[in-house]
């Protein structure tokens, strides 16, 4: 195909995650016709040759449009709201002083929230490493990124501009994970409004079960917790030892 986009012609990788949610809040939000394909990242499927010729990263998410592709999270909301949201319903005009806030608070969270929060899970009960330094120094720093918003959110009812856009998405995506790291929303109030507003809308609810058998906030951090468990339990024992 080597007309422009769109294509319509839409098939989204993907796996219960943060980073697999952004977008698919994306596609519901714009009632978009999208076939969706699971990547199970627990199988590697995401380092399979086929998924790499789709993102060379090797991690989900990607989409692919008829034959033209891309990957990585923001890359994705970008793509769907310059080329399916003329509307701009989640987003502002290209080159408006509003859409350089979107892209400002999107950056951050792409490039700091997501990577910062993710190396506190890690931390938090993903290693049996003997781990005090990396979770003090990785969920205080998704701590200190919560400030952040807490900054705005306090004092704005959205992220950038007036309205509900892909910076928000992107920011609730983790935010609604927090309690997998003990931290509790009500901490900051105007993070904690903004995430319920977010979490009544109707495309973000039914993205709860996109894709077939993902796990609710609660199962994962159950899940998390029975990880920490096990990972204190062979930590202790490699002290003893
Ligand atoms: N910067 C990437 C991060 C993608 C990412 O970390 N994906 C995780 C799931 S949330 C993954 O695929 N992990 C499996 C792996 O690392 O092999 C994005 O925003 O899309």
């Amino acid at each position: 195909m080597s007309t422009s986009p769109p294509h319509n012609d839409l098939t989204y990788f993907t796996f219960g995650t943060p980073n697999g949610l952004k977008p698919t809040i994306v596609l519901e939000e714009l009632g978009l016709q999208y076939k969706v394909k699971t990547v199970d990242i627990t199988k590697n499927t995401q380092k399979e040759e086929w998924f790499l010729a789709i993102n060379p990263n090797g991690r989900i998410p990607a989409l692919k449009d008829g034959d033209l592709r891309v990957f990585e999270s923001g890359a994705i909301m970008l793509y769907l709201t310059d080329n399916y949201d003329k509307d701009h319903k989640l987003n502002y005009p290209h080159g408006s002083r509003d859409y350089y806030e979107v892209l400002s608070w999107l950056n951050w969270q792409v490039a700091g929230l997501g990577p910062m929060q993710g190396q506190a899970n890690h931390f938090w009960a993903m290693t049996d490493a003997d781990s005090e330094y990396g979770i003090n120094r990785y969920v205080g720093e998704t701590k200190r990124l919560f400030d952040v918003l807490e900054s705005r959110l306090s004092k704005n009812d959205w992220l950038a501009g007036t309205k509900y856009t892909i910076a928000d998405i992107a920011s609730y995506s983790y935010v609604r994970v927090a309690p997998v790291l003990a931290l509790e929303l009500d901490t900051w109030p105007g993070i904690n409004r903004w995430a319920k507003r977010i979490n009544e809308r109707p495309a973000v609810q039914k993205t709860q079960t996109i894709p077939e058998g993902t796990k609710s906030v609660e199962e994962i951090t159950e899940m998390v917790r029975s990880m920490r468990e096990k990972a204190d339990v062979t930590r202790d024992g490699k002290r003893d030892s």
